[in-house]
């Protein structure tokens, strides 16, 4: 379980306690609900080698107890801060450790608790990245909410089409078919505009001769997908044509050679490797991918400045893509779960381009 884990690391840090907190923090906020399973809106978790709360209010009471069942549970009576220290004299707390990301206006509030404050970079980005079988899971329905609303939303795109209303329609799709929430913007990227890598979906009608990037996801239970697809409306031109096929065999290649073991720098280079072999080197300047789990991007990357090995069951987008200026663009991408010998690719959408009469 996450907390032993967690117990275990702290024995060899610098601070006596973890200090989990969702105070108007989306990203600290999921670390929370990643350790503690908690799904409320406001709580705390202090976590030290033996002994671990978890701090609310009335209004999460029985959530508290449903969810977290087995933290010690103090109640919130009065200011918060008030429980925050209760449990800092109870355990003898003399630093704390906590997520550098949250506000310094709540930062000034943990300064008046009297204990060392450790700010962490990433402490629990580690524990994260490899993903059980039920994160697994939940990844995956995610991204066959995706697929599914990508396949039923292209039956009814038409030249004329506005980049947004695609957009709109894609999202109610999504909620329909059980997304607990969508992307806040999904890329809707048609023409010219698909050389901007994220070219948000805009007032732009959908041309005929159009090459259009989707490049969207939701989540489901905290999960989420992240899939993007280019699809080109009536017959593209044979130079679009080309960068399509590039691109696909960049990203065949990535998902046959992705493997635990190997560096984030070296599954980029295999798409990137085989882009610049084909002539486009220069128009391929982001990373090849980048892990996914309760965040869209999270740990690890795969890129050339990641040089660490990747980890079995890891979580991660292969979407190697080439951009022109002026002209458009191509990229594919599918989410995949690391194993020692290769990996599971969770979207089942197809790559064959798909032209749209
Ligand atoms: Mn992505």
């Amino acid at each position: 379980m996450i907390v032993k884990h967690i117990q275990e690391k702290i024995k060899t840090e610098a601070f006596d306690a973890l200090l989990l907190t969702g105070l108007e923090n989306p990203a600290a906020k999921k670390n929370l609900q990643y350790v503690t399973n908690y799904t409320g809106s406001y709580g705390f978790a202090i976590i030290g080698e033996d002994y671990k709360y978890f701090i609310s209010d009335f209004r999460y009471r029985d959530q508290v107890a449903e969810e977290v069942p087995d933290f010690t549970f103090v109640e919130i009576t009065g200011a918060f801060l008030d429980a925050l220290k209760e449990v800092i004299q109870k355990e003898s707390i003399t630093s704390l450790g906590f997520d550098k990301r949250i506000r310094y206006s709540e930062y000034e509030l943990y300064q008046t608790l009297g204990v060392t404050l450790h700010p962490l970079n990433n402490f629990m980005e580690s524990f994260r990245v490899s993903k059980t079988p039920e994160e697994v899971a939940k990844i995956k329905k995610a991204c066959e909410i995706t697929d599914q609303a990508l396949a039923d939303i292209l039956q009814e795109l038409k030249v004329g089409m506005i980049e947004k209303d695609v957009e709109i329609k894609l999202k109610n799709r999504m909620i329909e078919l059980g997304a607990e929430v969508t992307w806040d913007r999904f890329i809707v990227a048609s023409g010219a505009r698909g050389a901007m890598p994220h070219g948000m979906a805009s007032d732009k009608r959908i041309e005929k001769g159009d090459l259009v990037t989707f490049d969207i996801g939701c989540a489901y239970e905290g999960y989420y997908s992240d899939l993007t697809r280019t699809v080109a409306m009536g017959k593209p031109s044979s130079k679009m044509k080309e960068l399509y096929e590039i691109v696909k065999e960049a990203q065949r290649r990535g998902v046959a050679a992705a493997k635990a073991g190997m560096t984030g720098k070296e599954l980029d280079a295999v798409c990137r490797d085989y882009i610049t072999e084909r002539g486009y080197g220069e128009y391929f300047k982001h990373g090849t991918g980048h892990g996914l789990g309760m965040d869209v991007h999270e740990a690890p990357r795969v890129s050339y400045a990641y040089d660490k090995p990747l980890e079995v069951g890891a979580c991660v987008t292969i979407e190697p893509g080439i951009y022109i200026s002026g002209l458009g663009g191509v990229r594919i991408e599918d989410d995949v779960i690391l194993t020692e010998d290769g990996c599971i690719v969770l979207n089942e959408f197809p790559k064959e381009l798909l032209i749209i009469e």
